[in-house]
């Protein structure tokens, strides 16, 4: 592999997509700035400039809500997003920001990972520095998760939008909006083949194809909590008592669980202490994830929040609790079972989105089968740290090869790694320099880009 050229190119897909302090995910299709991209791509640019990785999170946190929810998007000026302010109307909110428009919910919490993975190469002065600055937002961002999305104290926080958990069509999400939210004319509609008419209408699909987003039906369903949500004021007392679309998923709160323990960290690294409620919260949530598995398939599911039902629709999601925490050995190997040849989920191009045996399967479209970059950097962090680092190694190379050969692609197919949805996407750049950077021996040394790997030194200039 040409790691040279390939950190080249990641790098100058940043370039292009960066508009002074934030990040676009993709020119066109994704105009502004979304809270997980920017998080994923801040750990990715603190290789080339911490300062401007930091920025990344600034211009996050410039977002937080009166209550503490850092939000899903925040919006620039550009028009055409098919989801964009004017669906939201989020001022109807008293906690929404006065000085810049975003929508009314949030997505996975991987704030703490990019804070604690810029944190990570700073000398200790600025690492500390940094901590303080970005402490109180943080903070109150867990608080908020906890206190306004599980008032229960269940140890699980409850995801209210399927697009909070970024993995907007996901087969358990789709299955209960089906059910739940459903816009029967339009599955109608499709069913007879007269969906094409009505994805005329469709503005996310001008740079993608319609047949690698999600489908029409599922959209406008989605859009359509979108609007009960801004029916309820994004009070989440409300959305609470309310609403029927509502899932304590899995995959957001393993996300969760590793964002707390950074959260820990960076507070021991201060010498701060942690709120009370918060930490009673915190401990609670690994025996809350053991109640997510099932005995009988071998798999972790999300709940639903209004019955309390495991939601029995295997996604990616199942594998997620290995980024989470240290899993006992048992559950690990199971897990494990699933990456073996000929397993679901196995693939020479990383881990598919929804396993190849779901009925949802389809091997471009979105979050129902493609091989998504970040998904395979989440999961290689995971293995580390359970100790697999042959697995993790094996997929960290399949990542690396399949974006040399397929290219920067939003998503890929995990049947042949034909690229899928966008190019030039930010997060897939952003990670491969990542993993390309720890490849020259400087993962985890207090050194910055100044300090630059001998052979990828040429590119970074
Ligand atoms: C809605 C920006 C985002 C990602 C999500 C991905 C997609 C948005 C959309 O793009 O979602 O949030 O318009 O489809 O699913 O994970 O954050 O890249």
């Amino acid at each position: 592999m040409d790691q040279q050229k390939l950190y080249k190119k990641a790098k100058a897909v940043l370039k292009k997509n960066d508009l002074g302090t934030w990040t676009q995910p993709a020119s066109g299709l994704y105009p502004h700035q979304w809270l997980w991209d920017s998080c994923f791509i801040a750990i990715g640019l603190r290789h080339i400039d911490p300062e401007r990785a930091k920025d990344e999170i600034r211009s996050i946190l410039g977002g937080q809500w009166k209550n503490g929810m850092i939000p899903h998007i925040i919006f620039s000026d550009a028009k055409g997003y098919h989801a964009g302010p004017w669906l939201w109307n989020s001022h109807v909110s008293p906690n929404a920001p006065s000085h810049v428009q975003t929508t009314g919910i949030t997505q996975p919490p991987i704030l703490g990972e990019a804070i604690v993975r810029i944190g990570e190469i700073l000398p200790s002065a600025e690492r500390i520095a940094w901590y303080e600055e970005v402490f109180e937002p943080l903070l109150r961002y867990h608080e908020w998760l906890y206190r306004e999305r599980d008032p229960k104290g269940t140890g699980l926080v409850t995801v209210v939008h399927p697009w909070e958990t970024g993995m907007d069509n996901t087969p358990p999400w789709m299955e209960i909006l089906r059910k739940k939210a459903g816009i029967n004319g339009l599955l109608l509609l499709e069913k007879i083949g007269l969906g094409r008419f009505i994805d005329l209408f469709r503005q996310d699909t001008h740079d993608v194809p319609a047949e690698e987003r999600m489908s029409t039906h599922d959209l406008y369903a989605v859009y359509k909590i979108v609007r009960q949500l801004h029916q309820l004021e994004y009070d989440n007392s409300k959305i609470l008592k309310k609403q029927k679309v509502l899932v304590q998923d899995l995959a957001f709160n393993s996300i969760l669980q590793k964002a707390n323990s950074h959260l820990k960290d960076i507070a021991s690294e201060l010498d701060k202490p942690l709120p009370k409620n918060l930490l009673r919260s915190m401990s609670k949530v690994s025996g809350a994830l053991e109640n997510c598995w099932d005995e009988k398939s071998n798999n972790y599911y999300s709940l639903d929040y209004c019955t309390g039902k495991p939601i029995k629709v295997p996604s990616i999601a199942t594998l997620l609790p290995i980024y989470g925490d240290k899993l006992n050995k048992e559950k690990l190997d199971c897990l494990l079972e699933h990456l073996n040849p000929l397993s679901d989920f196995s693939s020479p191009f990383g881990i598919p989105s929804a396993p190849v045996s779901s009925k949802f399967f389809n091997a471009h479209r979105y979050w129902q089968g493609p091989v998504w970059i970040n998904m395979n950097w989440l999961l290689i962090q995971g293995l580390r740290s359970n100790g697999c680092h042959k697995e993790a190694a094996e997929l960290k190379n399949n990542t690396l090869n399949l974006v040399e050969k397929a290219g920067m692609y939003e998503y890929f197919s995990p049947l042949d790694g034909s690229p899928a949805g966008i190019c030039d996407f930010s997060w897939t750049a952003a990670l491969v320099l990542d993993l390309l950077t720890e490849d020259s021996g400087q993962e985890g040394h207090a050194a910055s880009s100044r300090d630059a790997p001998n052979h990828l030194e040429h590119a970074m200039i």
